[in-house]
Parts: C-alpha cells; structure tokens; sequence
C-alpha cells in the first residue's frame, strides 16, 4: 500500500468541485486515510513547493494557494501515486485528456483543480507537511473487493 498526499486547491472549493472530485478518486477505489479543509499559511506553500522556487510562475502560484481555502486529502491503495496522478491529467487542463479531472473540469495551467505528489519522497515529505499530527488508521473494508484478495492482499 501507498500513500500520497491530494490537494483539492482553491479553484475546485471555490467552484464547489470538491464533492466531485473527491468522488473522482473514491469510487476509483482509493482510501481516504486523512482529509481537511485548511487554509495554507505562506510558510506551508513555500515548503510545498520549495522545488518551484525559482520558476517565473512560483509567485503567482503561491498568492494562488493561500487566497482561499484547500481541501488536502491522504489517499491510500496500491500504486497511490501513479494512480492519482493518471486520474489528475497533464499539468494544463486544456491538453488534459477528456475523462481525467483536470481534463473534465479546468481550462488552466495555473488554475488546475488539483495537486498530487509526483513520487514516493515528495508524497512523505508533503504528508508530513500538511498532516503533522498523522492520519487515521482504521481497516477499510472494501479493498476486500477493490483487490483481490489472495493476489493483491496477502500480507
Ligand atoms: P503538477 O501539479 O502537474 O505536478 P508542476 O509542474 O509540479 O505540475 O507545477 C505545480 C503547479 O504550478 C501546477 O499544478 C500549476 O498550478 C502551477 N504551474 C505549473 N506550470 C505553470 C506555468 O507554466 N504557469 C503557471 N502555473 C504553472
Ligand atoms: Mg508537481
């Protein structure tokens, strides 16, 4: 199992996306191990996106992030990160292939919807920055048929 952290940014809370993005990757068959609306203080962006510090767009994605509220998100499941990342689409909404959420819902670079980490050590770097205090552990029952069982779930 893996774990990566989603942001539903300021643009999907604000155009009430939320719900349908988040069911985007629930019915997927992702776990959700942690969720919360939050705003992002200055100092969380710039830790976040510490690797886009010196891009041209950085400022202008930095007042995008902290203008408005995100829903950040833990999700968990078996190749978390390449998943999600496949359910996101391309960075620029508008070459976002139909059927993905970027693809479905955005028209922008800047303004795309959501966030995902892009591997194993930004996931449990950018966990730990937005979930200090950790995420719920509990037993999720559908994997039982998410997965199968005695090929995907051995312990
Ligand atoms: P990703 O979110 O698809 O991983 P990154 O290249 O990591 O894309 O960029 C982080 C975020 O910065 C993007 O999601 C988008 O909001 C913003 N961004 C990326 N490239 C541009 C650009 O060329 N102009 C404006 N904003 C950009
Ligand atoms: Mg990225």
């Amino acid at each position: 199992m893996e774990r990566t952290l989603i942001l539903l940014k300021p643009d999907a809370v604000q155009r009430g996306l939320s719900g349908q993005i988040l069911a985007r990757f629930e019915q997927k068959g992702l776990k959700i191990a942690a969720m919360k609306l939050m705003n992002i203080s200055p100092d969380l962006a710039a830790k976040h996106y510490e690797a886009h510090k010196e891009r041209p767009f950085y400022p202008g994605l930095v007042k995008f992030m902290t203008s408005s509220p995100v829903v950040a998100l833990v999700l968990e499941g078996i190749d978390a990160i390449a998943v999600c990342r496949n359910l996101m689409g391309k960075t620029n909404a508008r070459e976002s292939a139909p059927g993905t959420i970027r693809g479905d819902f955005g028209m922008s670079r800047s303004y795309n919807l959501v966030h995902g980490s892009d591997g194993p050590e930004a996931a449990t770097r950018e966990i730990g920055l937005f979930f200090p205090e950790g995420v719920v552990s509990f037993d999720y029952a559908a994997f039982n048929w998410i997965y199968d069982p005695v090929e995907e779930l051995k312990k």
